[in-house]
């Protein structure tokens, strides 16, 4: 009887142990799962706003003209190898020395695996470039959802959308786009811009109207 007894004390002990260890590991596990990441996104983000540092992010669909208006921001990239770029398969950075601040533009591959991922950087994000092909007209429905997609991830991050491949005979106008991507019903608190864009005969991206300064001075101010 007095076996039996000790043997449902420590039965109980055991059990309660197991609980209590249980019960660390899993409040350890879901703090990381739900509050680290957000915390060091800030931090980071922190971080990087002290040392002068801002980040854009470059989206758009496959094809769109990302990765082209990169190159075409770079400096010194030699004329012959802009406008030949492969399908980003994951990231593509580039970081561009202004006076007032490092510009850190992050591209994210615009490939249908990859659009899932989109959401998860603009916590860390100044700016959001959308970038558009105004002559894939079939997809302008799809560029229009992912983008409002966005919109409602960063409801107050500034957005310039750039609607590119004005070169193209079919490309629809820059009003055309407006519509096409239902840029009204976005509220007028926020910062937005919608410019026509193309890569120029010597492969250096460019406001339709106006140089790349513009876009670059745009960026400036927004971020
Ligand atoms: N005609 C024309 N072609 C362009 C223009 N901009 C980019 N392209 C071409 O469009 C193709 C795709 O350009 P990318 O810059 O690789 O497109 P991306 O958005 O980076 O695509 P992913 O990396 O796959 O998401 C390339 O062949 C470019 O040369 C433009 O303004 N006019
Ligand atoms: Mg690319």
């Amino acid at each position: 009887m007095v076996l039996l007894r000790h043997i449902s004390i420590a039965l109980t002990a055991a059990v309660a142990a197991l609980g209590s260890a249980l019960f660390i590991a899993l409040n350890y596990f879901y703090r990381r799962r739900i509050w680290s990441p957000q915390a060091e996104y800030c931090t980071i983000k922190e971080e990087e706003e002290e040392r002068g540092k801002r980040q854009v992010l470059v989206l758009g669909l496959d094809g769109a003209g990302k990765s082209s208006m990169l190159q075409g921001l770079t400096p010194g990239e030699p004329a012959a190898k802009r406008g030949r770029c492969r399908p980003t398969r994951g990231f593509n950075f580039m970081s561009l020395n202004a006076p007032a601040c490092q510009l850190d533009f992050l591209e994210i591959g615009g490939g249908e695996d990859l659009r899932r991922y989109w959401s998860d950087y603009m916590r860390r994000t100044h700016v959001l470039v959308y970038v558009v092909d105004s002559a894939d007209r079939s997809r302008l429905p799809m560029a229009k959802d992912e983008l409002h997609r966005l919109l409602r991830v960063g409801p107050q991050m500034p957005v310039v959308i750039l609607g590119n491949k004005q070169d193209k005979p079919n490309a629809v106008s820059v009003s055309e786009l407006h519509d096409a991507l239902s840029l009204g019903s976005v509220t007028e608190d926020r910062k937005m811009f919608l410019l026509a864009a193309q890569l120029g005969s010597d492969g250096a991206l460019r406001n339709s109207h106006q140089g790349l300064d513009n876009i670059q001075d745009l960026l400036l101010q927004l971020v």
